[in-house]
């Protein structure tokens, strides 16, 4: 039997279960797994310049493809610690990252050793599986389970925290004969699919709510099949944003508080069925529950048990993976289409696309300082289809969603649920490494920019290239409009006088320099006619230098993004779209 120490055996495990590149930084206390990693030689190693940051790019690395496990490395204590973040933003978008940490040895685990924290406790509440190995003969056992956890069921992260002593440890293992552990996922029976399908023809105006499930399960193109046959619009939710191409007849608009369309959310509450497929009824997506409900039937198919019901209850619930569901439901709709037995949907399709037509927002601004609005509009010019957007949170996040067009899965890349801030420049990152030949274009607000800004470097270094537009209007905007609730405007002010850089006017952070002096190129404009010809300069920019190209808009300080607290009750600040050239870039022509 081969002889190895167990952190050999651990690295052979990761390229054995498809691993290829690691993001993360080394620290005394995780050196023999960064040994092993080197002796092997297979594995590329992504160095990130703060530890939450390696987590970020690891989700980023992720959500790009189907079947990407994205790891994350750090020694023990604060690596554990800053990592953190990242282990939520994953389980709370279900999505699948493995987390590496090094340990102080077995025997001082309890002597409070320099830093010797218990993260697999911390970690616990966040991840599938959070384990510290005692044992070195159980450092296989643990590897194998986390994929197989990892890939089962509801995806989501896993932390394996590896004492130093243990890591240095010999055991027996043979790579050889080596076998990952088959993943379980639900599937739907035919007789629960004919029953759902039953439900939906004795409904006469029904949607599909697509979730991000549909995503992970790689299962868009039978989405946009199942929706045809039966002729259904559909609503994707935020993680589902891109199952249906936002140009095909029957996408039907996002519904929501927030990251939603008029259209959208008039066609939920104009629906009497919702057929919700890998979603988890997100409060953000439903707002008010009364309101979302009234007078409609449900029915609700996600892998995870325990989410049927959770948030509130439908007619009837189906625990299935999305993809396997949706395999039965087109075979069963094909069979019942060939009998002539799909109801006719033509009116009701129609008219969510009457709506569609209609109630558009106004993008078409020429104000200076720039309004928001006007940006998206450029970027909607200047993007095409094949570009893979990545945000976090923040009004410019809400607008993008707003405003921008996604036509493909895994091409709105957004830390739905757990928003954390500095959230995408690593997960940019993470996405320029797992798909190095897709345009990627980040959006910041100017705080999101700035939280983890270091990672920047780590695109120069490794060449990682990318757009980064940044939209600054000074602001923690999001907050400074929620604030209005308090009649506030109360720490959520960044601006100031740059005694370096006055020709900023106030707006504070000099970011072209930062991102200069990080090793990036950087462009500000600050008049609507200059944001086109910028976004074009950045290309040419990144195709040269091979680093990440920022593209600064000074905004307005003040523009509230629409938002509000039920599906009926959005406010809207600005004037609507009335004619063509108010939202010239939207995909269903305003009618005039
Ligand atoms: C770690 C963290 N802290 C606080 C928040 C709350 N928060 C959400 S958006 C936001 C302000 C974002 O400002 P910016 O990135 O400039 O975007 P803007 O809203 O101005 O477009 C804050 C503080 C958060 N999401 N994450
Ligand atoms: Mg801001």
């Amino acid at each position: 039997m081969p002889r190895m120490t167990a952190a050999d055996a651990a690295v052979a495990i990761l390229r054995l279960e498809g691993v290829r590149c690691v993001f993360g930084l080394p620290g005394a206390a995780i050196n023999p797994f960064y040994a092993a990693m080197r002796r092997d030689g297979g594995i590329t190693h992504t160095l990130a310049r703060h530890v939450e940051g390696a987590s970020h790019m690891a989700e980023g690395y992720s959500r790009a493809r189907s079947g990407n496990i994205g790891v994350c490395v750090g020694t023990s204590g604060p690596a554990g610690t800053d990592m953190l973040t990242g282990l939520y933003s994953a389980s709370a978008d279900s999505v699948p990252i493995l987390c590496i940490t090094g340990q102080a040895p077995v025997a001082r685990l309890h002597k409070e050793d320099f830093q010797a924290v218990d993260i697999a406790a911390v970690a616990g509440p966040l991840t599938k599986m959070a384990m510290t190995v005692l044992e070195p003969a159980q450092v296989p056992g643990a590897f194998q389970q986390a994929f197989h956890l990892m890939r089962s069921g509801r995806p989501g992260p896993v932390l394996i925290d590896l004492p130093f002593d243990v890591q240095l440890a010999e055991i027996d293992f043979d790579p050889d004969t080596y076998q990952p552990l088959p993943a379980f996922k639900p599937a739907a029976s035919r007789a629960q699919i004919e029953k759902a399908l039953d439900m939906l023809a004795a409904a006469e105006r029904p949607i599909i709510v697509a979730g991000g499930g549909i995503i992970n399960a790689d299962a868009a193109g039978l989405l946009v099949e199942f929706a045809e046959l039966t002729d259904t619009p559909v609503v994707p939710t935020l993680m589902g944003w891109g199952t249906l191409p936002d140009d095909h007849r029957l996408m039907a608009g996002m519904a929501g508080l927030q990251t939603a369309h008029r259209y959208g959310n008039a066609t939920v509450l104009a629906c009497d069925f919702v057929l919700g497929i890998g979603n988890r009824w997100a409060n953000r997506h439903t707002g008010g529950l009364a309101t979302y409900t009234a007078g409609r039937t449900f029915v609700h198919v996600d892998i995870e048990p325990t989410q049927i019901g959770r948030v509130f209850a439908p007619d009837y619930g189906i625990v299935s993976d999305a993809g396997a569901a949706l395999r039965l439901f087109t075979e069963v709709a094909r069979e019942r289409k060939a009998a002539g037995l799909i109801a006719d949907r033509t009116t009701w399709v129609a008219e969510c696309r009457e709506r569609r037509a209609t109630m558009q927002r106004r993008t078409h601004f020429d104000n200076v300082p720039i309004k928001p609005q006007r940006v998206y509009e450029e970027m909607n010019r200047a993007f095409g289809p094949e570009t893979r957007y990545v945000s976090t949170i923040g009004l410019s996040q809400i607008a993008a969603a707003q405003f921008l067009h996604v036509y493909r899965p895994r091409h709105w890349i957004n830390a739905g649920q757990a928003g954390p801030l500095g959230w995408t420049t690593p997960a940019a990152l993470g996405v320029c490494v797992a798909d190095p030949d897709t345009p990627v274009v980040a959006l910041s607000g100017d705080y999101d920019f700035q939280f983890m800004i270091e990672e920047l470097a780590v695109g120069a270094q490794f060449n990682l290239p990318y757009i980064h537009v940044l939209v600054n209007n000074a602001y923690l905007g999001l907050i400074r409009q929620s604030q209005r609730g308090f009649d506030m405007d109360y720490c959520v002010q960044l601006s100031f006088d740059n005694v370096n850089a006055p020709e900023l006017g106030g707006y504070g952070v000099d970011h072209v320099k930062v991102a200069e002096g990080l090793g990036c190129k950087a462009l500000r404009v600050t008049e609507p006619g200059e944001i086109g010809p910028a976004l074009e300069e950045a290309k040419k920019l990144m195709a040269e230098y091979r680093v990440p190209v920022v593209v600064e808009v000074i905004l307005e300080r003040v523009t509230n993004i629409s938002m509000g607290t039920e599906l009926d009750n959005v406010v809207e600040f600005e004037d609507l779209a009335a004619r063509r050239e108010d939202a010239p870039t939207a995909v269903v022509a305003l009618l005039d």
